[in-house]
């Protein structure tokens, strides 16, 4: 670059950060860190490519993201298995090698491994997913899964996640798809199997591993699109340990088959499955735009966390999105990790203003203790005994509104004209 460019640069990232002062509303590093917010490594090091597009940033190394991280104020980080490892190193010494640096870097930086993943979709011998019809696909991704468990023990991680992005098919009838199920089952049976090998060793509790659904992506047609999918198989039958699996749902892969997030977390919830939440915004219906959180949808991730607050779910919280193309490098750590940590901290504690506000709550509590006609049996003299209170669900979605936009706090518009 030259000396022009470089001035050019720095006198556009001094107007960006004067006008992200001008935005106010901004947390400290130790407020971020008390949220349990995990930092993906490869949301950090996205560089803007996708299918039309070709990159517009530079990939970012797992000790230069964690320091970023750091100074941001993020407590945790998670990781694929080759987002830190190339391919060809995984199982060799090399990936020890690998891995006593990056515990070096988590330690200098105060950082803590929260999730480790296993990538099971962007390498050619992927190509009929790792539940393929070939034998030595399906050990080579057992091996893979187990290789991730100790991976995860090692960097002290909770939670592994798995995302089978390639279990499904592009050309209808070519895969038999029951088969395909059992031979998923397999290889997370090998994962669990390892990790309770660990244990047993002295490796210190087993982890919580979690499925992620995705309804389409890079494959037309998924076989376990929904998170409700991934429950089902849960208690299927083909697990061997389903005690030790639960979900990671992603709030804008449940928008992507026309679901309602808040819902499928409620179903999670109840089935004591809620174990891992991937955070980000996008549109119903639509691909997987990987939207920062709360910038298309505020009023229902409001909603969300209002809901996961009632019901005790406090992470982790995994930034799973893709920081928007247009934003440079500097910009990733400046901007698009910073306002979207920012923007949740808001959304959560207005969650909990919504719990303790005095309107909702007389609504709700109305609601609830409507008269009782003792007329069983005649629908119409129930539905008059509540005719009016049902009123109340508009006042509650109004209210929800207001909170959103502050004028439970006193926040008024004044309209002239
Ligand atoms: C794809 C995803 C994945 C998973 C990740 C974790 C790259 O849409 O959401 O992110 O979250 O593989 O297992
Ligand atoms: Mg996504
Ligand atoms: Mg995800």
């Amino acid at each position: 670059m030259t000396k022009a460019t470089i001035d050019l640069h720095n006198s556009q990232r001094s107007l960006i950060e004067r006008l992200l002062e001008a935005c106010g509303g901004s947390y400290p590093p130790e407020t971020r860190r008390k949220y349990y917010i995990t930092g993906p490594q490869w949301t950090a090091t996205y560089q803007g490519q996708a299918l039309f597009h070709a990159p517009t940033r530079e990939s970012v190394p797992p000790a230069e993201v964690m320091h970023h991280f750091a100074e941001i104020g993020i407590g945790y980080w998670s990781t694929h298995d080759t987002d830190i490892i190339p391919t060809e190193d995984l199982m060799t010494d090399r990936q020890a090698e690998i891995l006593v640096g990056l515990k070096k870097s988590l330690a200098e930086n105060e950082l803590r491994c929260s999730m480790v993943t296993c990538e099971t979709f962007f390498h050619a011998v992927w190509s009929a997913s790792p539940a393929a019809e070939s034998p030595e696909v399906r050990t080579y991704a057992a091996e893979r899964v187990k290789n991730v468990v100790r991976i995860g023990h090692e960097l002290g991680a909770r939670f592994a996640v798995y995302w089978p992005g390639t279990l499904g098919y592009l050309m209808q009838g070519v895969i038999d798809e029951p088969q395909t199920l059992k031979w998923f089952a397999e290889i997370l049976n090998s994962a669990c199997d390892e990790d309770i090998r660990l244990a047993k060793g002295g490796a210190g509790p087993t982890l919580k591993h979690c499925l992620e659904a995705k309804p389409f992506e890079p494959q037309a047609e998924i076989i376990l699109p929904t998170t409700d999918a991934m429950l089902g198989f849960i208690q299927s039958g083909l697990l061997a340990h389903p005690e030790m699996v639960g979900v990671n749902p992603e709030y804008l892969h449940e928008l992507m088959w026309g679901g309602a997030p808040r819902a499928s977390l409620a179903r999670a919830l109840v089935a004591g499955k809620l174990w891992h939440f991937d955070v980000n915004d996008g549109y119903r219906l639509k691909h997987d735009v990987d939207l920062p959180v709360g910038l298309v949808n505020p009023l229902d991730w409001l909603n969300v966390l209002i809901l996961l607050r009632a019901y005790g779910f406090n992470g982790p919280f995994n930034y799973d999105f893709k920081p928007p193309r247009t934003t440079s490098n500097w910009g990733v750590f400046k901007v698009s990790f910073p306002t979207a940590i920012d923007r949740f901290i808001t959304l959560w504690e207005m969650a909990g203003e919504a719990l303790a506000d005095p309107v909702i709550h007389e609504a709700t509590e109305a609601l609830k203790s409507a008269p009782q006609t003792g007329a069983t049996h005649n629908a119409q003299e129930i539905f008059e005994a509540n005719r009016e209170l049902l009123t109340l669900h508009e006042v509650i979605a109004h209210r929800l509104f207001q909170i959103l936009i502050g004028v439970h706090r006193g926040r008024k518009f004044f309209v002239t004209g």
